[in-house]
Order: C-alpha cells, then sequence, then structure tokens
C-alpha cells in the first residue's frame, strides 16, 4: 500500500544563468542551489523510504542539457532501491528527437511517459495507478478532452493525474480545465509548470519550482510531500500533503520613493532601509526608484556604491524624473538659446523621446552650470 508519495517538477537542471556581472558568479551560484535542491529531495527520499517520487514536468531546462548533468539524475535516481520514480515531460523537456531523456539508459525503477496521450502504470505491490501524458513537442493549444473523458479508473487503486500545464490558460502550454480533471475522482492530482507551489481541495497541487529562478518568482519553494492513510473497510483513501521548505536565495523587489530633497546620501540610506544586512547579503534585490530626483544627482555609480552591502543588487531609474520646472526656466530665459533650445525639443513628437531629451539636455545644463 502506498503511504506517500514526494510531488516535484520544474527543477529546469541545466539552465545557463547568466549575469554580465563579476565573471558570472551569480549563475555559478544558482546552478549549485539548483543541484544542491535537487539532491536534498532525493536524500529526503532516501532518509524517510518514500516508495515513490512524481516529477511533474520540466526536470530538465532544454534539449540541449549536457549529458553529464542527465546522468548525474539517473545515478542520483538508482542509489535510491526503495523508490520508484515516475516522470512526465514539459514544455523545456519534452520527448522529442533530441529529448534529454534519450541520453541515458534510466535505472529499472524509474518509469518515464513518453506519449501525449494517456497512458497508465499500475504498481502493484503500491497498489498505485499512475496516469500521465507527456509533452512530445513544444506546444499544445487543446486539452484532449474527450480521451480524458474516456479513461476508465479502477476504484480499488490509489489513482494519480500527471500533467503539465495550465490552469484557466488559453495559450500554448496545455490549458487545464480544474473541473474536468477533478470529475474524475482521482486521489490526487499532480501538476507541473506554474512555478509558486499551490495546494488546492480535492487533491490538486502545483508543486512549484524547489528553487526560485528569477526575480518573478517570490515567495516559498520547495517540494510537497503527501501522507496517505487507507480505510481497508470502506476501501477509501485520505491524502494529506505539505510543502518541504528548501532554504535558497530569495528574489526581492523594492520600490523606493524618492522627493526631490533627497541627498545622494539620502538615497543610499532609502535603498539600504529595504531589508536588514544580513538578509541583504544573501538575496537577491531590485530596487525601483519613483519619484522626482533633484537633476544634480546622478545615479550611474548607484550599484557600485551598494555593492558591499549587498549579495546582488540592481537599481532601476527608469520611473525616477529629474525635478525640473520648465514652466521656469522658459519664463527665465526667454528667447535666448536655451529657450530656444528648450521650445524646439518640447515640439517632438514622440512623447517618450520628447521627454528623455529634455531631462538629458537640461540635467547635462544643470550638471555643467549653464542654468540652475
Ligand atoms: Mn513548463
Amino acid at each position: 500500500m502506498l503511504t506517500g508519495f514526494i510531488h516535484t517538477g520544474d527543477l529546469h537542471l541545466g539552465r545557463p544563468f547568466t549575469f554580465n556581472k563579476y565573471g558570472n558568479v551569480y549563475g555559478k551560484n544558482k546552478r549549485k542551489e539548483l543541484w544542491s535542491a535537487f539532491d536534498e529531495m532525493v536524500h529526503y527520499a532516501d532518509e524517510f523510504k518514500v516508495p515513490l517520487i512524481l516529477i511533474a514536468g520540466d526536470l530538465f531546462d532544454s534539449q540541449t542539457v549536457i549529458t553529464m548533468d542527465v546522468k548525474r539524475v539517473a545515478e542520483a535516481f538508482e542509489r535510491l532501491k526503495e523508490t520508484r520514480i515516475v516522470i512526465i515531460t514539459g514544455n523545456h523537456d519534452y520527448y522529442g528527437e533530441n529529448s534529454p531523456y534519450k541520453k541515458v539508459i534510466w535505472p529499472k525503477n524509474v518509469y518515464i511517459f513518453k506519449d501525449d496521450t494517456f497512458k497508465s502504470i499500475y504498481i502493484q505491490d503500491l497498489n498505485v495507478e499512475i496516469y500521465g501524458m507527456s509533452w512530445v513537442k513544444n506546444q499544445y493549444r487543446d486539452f484532449p478532452e474527450i480521451e480524458f473523458k474516456g479513461l476508465q479508473l479502477e476504484e480499488t487503486h490509489y489513482n494519480i493525474l500527471m500533467l503539465h500545464g495550465e490552469v484557466g490558460g488559453l495559450g500554448p502550454y496545455l490549458p487545464l480545465d480544474l473541473k474536468l480533471l477533478e470529475s474524475k475522482g482521482f486521489n490526487t492530482i499532480a501538476l507541473g509548470h506554474i512555478h509558486k507551489p499551490g495546494m488546492a481541495s480535492g487533491g490538486v497541487a502545483y508543486c512549484g519550482s524547489p528553487v526560485p529562478l528569477h526575480f518573478g518568482e517570490t515567495g516559498d519553494h520547495g517540494f510537497l510531500v503527501s501522507r496517505i492513510k487507507t480505510d481497508y473497510e470502506n476501501q477509501a483513501f485520505y491524502t494529506s500533503n505539505g510543502l518541504d521548505k528548501i532554504e535558497s536565495r530569495s528574489y526581492y523587489t523594492k520600490e523606493i520613493d524618492i522627493i526631490p530633497e533627497n541627498t545622494y546620501h539620502d538615497i543610499i540610506e532609502k535603498i539600504l532601509c529595504c531589508d536588514v544586512l544580513d538578509k541583504r547579503r544573501e538575496n537577491f534585490y531590485r530596487i525601483i526608484l519613483k519619484g522626482y530626483i533633484e537633476p544634480e544627482i546622478q545615479l550611474e555609480w548607484l550599484e557600485d556604491d551598494l555593492e558591499d552591502e549587498f549579495y546582488y543588487v540592481e537599481v532601476n531609474t527608469s520611473k525616477i524624473e529629474p525635478d525640473i520646472d520648465i514652466a521656469r526656466l522658459l519664463l527665465e530665459n526667454g528667447n535666448n538659446v536655451i529657450g530656444k533650445f528648450i521650445r524646439e525639443l518640447q515640439a517632438i513628437e514622440n512623447t517618450e523621446v520628447r521627454s528623455k531629451a529634455l531631462q538629458y539636455s537640461i540635467e547635462a545644463m544643470v550638471g555643467e552650470g549653464i542654468i540652475k
């Protein structure tokens, strides 16, 4: 009988993370972080003798991952003597001609779904039947509804459905209708593709990516652990699940309001107030400055001035505008060359070009002391 299982996916192993900074130290660390998350999951399965691991697609990042990475996974799974591993492929690692899954010989305890039709495997000693549909190309606009409706579940089995797709989606990533999926009476629906972990009633869950991959992925990450109680008398199964959190560097986006009275020093202080030093030295930060700034202040060295205070920081200054009173400048300069120049720039039709042209020219003139 199945007592529990791990549900994971979207590891995107082999992803080439590139940061154009410091010899890509961030990319190298990110790659290590991904592998240690995988190792942590495998270690958990080993330590607690988890009988089943479900991988709901995008275990690998692409069709071009190196063979060594695929081998590393296969070898780790081979060491899990008491665990069965069941895999569906996703939009990144679909089972096509150059599929990463074709690069190695998989151990006997690994089962990979290789078709984009519904197949099932029944593991007798665990009384579990797993239904899965894999990706064999990189787009699915339609869910195979008729085929799905035709599935006949054996009610005495613990039935699992594995899919990689987008609940409520309309795009090319296999749109899934939650009500339709639930109507079949699966004991668990193990989904992949959305990187944020989410568990709904009725045994439906997105495992999420075990570590966040970019600034869009906030909140807790890890892998899901489910426990099953079997009520033999009534032939019923009770499943509970939870997130086993994996510690990793988080991504934070912080918006900071700037006012014209702020000095360069004030701006640095405001940015440092976004978090405590311990956290700043550990995580990824994207700082978005907003509001109006004294035109003399130059922000181009901000990231350099902040680098000792953060593990990683990037500053976005596109939403900040210089505090310039154009009406006053025009009044003060009348018909002299500065006045004429500003009027000329004001005539530019494209709004974005006009505002940037005004901003940069006036900043330059203020910087050179031509205007005050
Ligand atoms: Mn995906």
